[in-house]
């Protein structure tokens, strides 16, 4: 027989605050990474997005009637402190007390991220985080976030995503935009900026449960081949372990390690980096999961050991994206196995192409599939004994996609923005998938 969700699970959706919020510069936000970049060609920039920042009072109404147990969304450093540093903004702490003041009317539970890939401009131009200076910027942002908040927060995450942050700086260097060195000193002073955040939280606000948010996945080999193997356990080592065990062992890993020796690459460290990380510990692991990761081993001699591939016993996405729920329960054995935390999803959805039908219905078939097929494995998982609080949907409400603008949506609630994805009214209707998550809510996940 099938298991059954715990009775407070946390059944949620999730937005960050620069995908859905737009209102760029509005009540004293300064700029962000995402408002100095260039869109890509084709696609939305981040200065309008869906207008939640405005419009969250109809979008809560929503998540009410849908149910919502709990919403997970960032706070934009940048309204609080627009150059990243100095004096608070208090129109911005207004405005997220007046967003937790409206979920409490719907008894939604708020799941809050420092940090989701909007590092205020000032700071990027002074080095962005290969700039030790971020580190004490970060910490002293979100000393004032805890201890405004609390105790009205108790879901915490530090930084969403670091670890594709470094896999996206990584990139480009390989490219020959910056140095692996700054990559891994970037990387490096994340791991100690989230560790003083997570022990201050403990020390003042002991009812706080903080952690990261990693975008973790398992990684399989191409084929039984002996170096498909190893070229998976070195990826798996870099991309998700990398992350994982210096946040919540406190340690490097001799694979990751290793690597950055090879290039001259170690990040230089403080004499008590380590113990300030290693003396930090995560309360829950967060995680992102969208798919498995496959990777073949590369020749002898060629730059990076191994390259990820097209997964052949697996579906993809509109945007060839692996669809794997099997792979989502592994995860979860292996990150329960290994980490031995509590498990919360903060994010897992589906990006389509998605238009309104001429009744103005909009009808997302694949999506239910792929929630209900990710949720059944999770069922699986907590039946297996891995204690997961809660699951989050990418997203709420369609929002900007990271590279993709709106032609690249994810919501369980659609937002007009015109035959262009650019322009529209902003209307906002509920999809198909929104009505069927409706009804898992209501019988707790057991449709
Ligand atoms: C995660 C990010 C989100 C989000 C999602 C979908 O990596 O945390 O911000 O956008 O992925 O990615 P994309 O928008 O690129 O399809």
């Amino acid at each position: 027989t099938l298991a059954h969700f715990p009775d407070h699970f946390l059944w949620g959706a999730s937005t960050s605050a620069y995908q859905y919020e737009g209102a760029y510069n509005a009540d004293g936000k300064g700029p962000s990474v995402q408002d100095t970049a260039t869109p890509p060609a084709g696609t939305a920039d981040f200065q309008l997005t869906s207008d939640g920042y405005h419009r969250y009072p109809e979008d809560f109404k929503l998540f009410g009637d849908l149910g919502l147990r709990s919403y997970r969304f960032s706070i934009a450093w940048s309204r609080l402190f627009p150059a990243g540093t100095g004096t608070v903004n208090q129109a911005g702490l207004d405005y997220y007390q007046n967003v937790l003041a409206e979920l409490q009317k719907y008894d939604i539970t708020p799941v809050v991220t420092l940090f989701h890939f909007d590092l205020p401009a000032a700071l990027e131009k002074q080095g962005g985080w290969a700039n030790r200076a971020t580190i004490k910027a970060f910490v002293d942002y979100a000393k004032t976030v805890l201890d405004h908040f609390s105790p009205q927060i108790v879901y915490y995450q530090t930084i969403n995503e670091q670890n594709s942050m470094a896999q996206g700086m990584l990139r480009a260097a390989l490219a020959g935009h910056g140095t692996l060195k700054d990559v891994v000193q970037a990387n490096h002073n994340m791991f100690v900026a989230a560790a003083e955040v997570i022990t201050y939280a403990h020390e003042h606000h002991p009812e706080i449960k903080i952690g990261p948010a990693p975008n973790l996945v398992a990684v399989y080999p191409l084929t039984p081949r002996p170096a498909d193997v190893l070229a998976a356990t070195t990826y798996d080592a870099l991309r998700n372990q990398l992350f994982a065990d210096v946040t919540i062992l406190g340690r490097y890993n001799h694979v990751a390690w290793h690597f950055f020796q090879q290039y001259g690459a170690t990040p230089d460290m403080a004499p008590d980096d380590m113990a300030i990380i290693a003396g930090a510990h995560p309360d829950l692991l967060y995680f992102n999961y969208y798919n498995t990761e496959t990777v073949r081993a590369n020749d002898p001699g060629d730059t990076l050991p191994f390259t990820p591939v097209r997964n052949p016993f697996l579906h993809h996405t509109q945007f060839g994206w692996d669809i794997d729920p099997v792979g989502f329960r592994t995860t979860m054995r292996q990150l329960y196995d290994r980490y031995d935390l509590p498990l919360m999803i903060t994010e897992n959805g589906l990006g389509a192409h998605d238009h309104p039908a001429a009744e103005g219905q909009v009808h997302d078939p694949y999506r239910i599939q792929y929630l209900n097929d990710h949720i059944y494995q999770m069922r699986l998982a907590i039946g297996e004994g891995i204690p997961v609080i809660g699951y989050h949907i990418w997203s709420a409400v369609d929002l900007v996609s990271t590279h993709e603008g709106f032609t690249k949506r994810y919501g369980l609630i659609y937002v007009d923005r015109g035959e262009d994805n650019a322009s529209g009214t902003l209307a906002r209707t509920p999809k198909d998938s929104f009505g069927w998550y409706r009804d898992v809510i209501a019988q707790n996940g057991a449709n």
